[in-house]
């Protein structure tokens, strides 16, 4: 009856918590595809490939799964995972499909420039940049070529940043010394370098986090852009569409799995770094590592 959320790893979690935060009570099966991580530079067939594989893993204990990585739910739309028969009785929500667009609720008036940080592989899906442009007074920064979707490799109007998923991945980015955390400062003001004028002051006024691992980064993408650049993250939209489904109060418990041979050893790697995600993390998890 519960939720089933997966991952290639721990990004995932940063949906994990807003769901917490929403139904304190719903019961929750996580699981880190860590042994095929990362989804970033695969084909996106084989992506949709294990998507589909755990779909059904999760749909025999759960009610409703939320895809909670965009490049696997940009996979599983194009591949048709889940296919409408296939997952009739257990609905599947992608982070990255069209809710309506986010934009309309976000409000605001004048200029509406839009970036978008994502992996490789989400921004030549063209997923959000689709929802951008077809959002009445949006546009996204720098340039952009609907005609092109999907679009090539060196699409430049969204960042992409594996090196990002890798060391949010590997370690999360609070509990490394300060060095580390002004080096990946210095890495993403070279990546945003088309979001920030000459004096260092953004060209955008929203944020998309397109890949659910950069969440994480936010103190220092707060620390680049300021206070006025407002950081759009999917999952409040995704969370928000899980209401319409009914979710059954229960215990609140959390169950987390890590995919791979050397369990032991991935999960604690994969603690560590859902502990560094948020504090409360293994309080919450109490202890159901499987
Ligand atoms: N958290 C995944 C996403 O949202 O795209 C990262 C994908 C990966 O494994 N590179």
């Amino acid at each position: 009856q519960g939720v089933g959320v997966f991952d290639s790893g721990v990004g995932g979690l940063t949906v994990y918590r807003k769901l917490r935060e929403r139904f304190p009570l719903v019961d929750v099966t996580y699981l880190a595809d860590s042994q095929r991580a990362p989804y970033g530079p695969q084909p996106p067939k084989d992506v949709a490939d294990y998507s589909r594989e755990i779909i059904t893993l999760l749909q025999n204990r759960t009610r409703l799964t939320l895809i909670a990585c965009n490049t696997a739910s940009v996979a599983a739309i194009a591949f048709h995972v889940p296919g409408e028969e296939a997952f009739h009785q257990h609905p599947v929500l992608p982070i990255a499909a069209p809710y309506g667009s986010f934009f309309r609720v976000l409000g605001g008036s004048g200029c509406r420039r839009v970036g978008l940080f994502a992996t490789d592989a989400t921004c030549r899906s063209g997923a959000y940049q689709r929802q951008v442009l077809s959002a009445p007074g949006f546009h996204l920064v720098a340039n952009s070529k609907p005609s092109d979707f999907p679009l090539q490799a060196n699409t430049t109007d969204c960042i992409g940043c594996a090196e990002c998923v890798a060391a949010v991945q590997r370690e999360g980015p609070f509990s490394l010394p300060d060095t580390w955390a002004a080096q990946t400062e210095a890495m993403l003001r070279k990546k945003f370098v088309d979001y920030l004028d000459q004096d260092g002051k953004p060209k955008i006024d929203y944020l998309i986090f397109g890949c659910t691992h950069f969440p994480t980064l936010e103190p220092l993408i707060r620390k680049i852009f300021g206070p006025s650049v407002l950081l759009v993250d999917p999952a409040d939209y995704q969370v928000e569409l899980a209401s319409r489904f009914h979710l059954h109060n229960s215990s609140g418990s959390a169950v987390f799995t890590v995919s791979g041979v050397e369990l032991s050893e991935k999960l604690s790697s994969f603690r560590q770094a859902a502990t560094v995600i948020f504090q409360s993390f293994l309080q919450m998890a109490n202890g159901i590592w499987q």
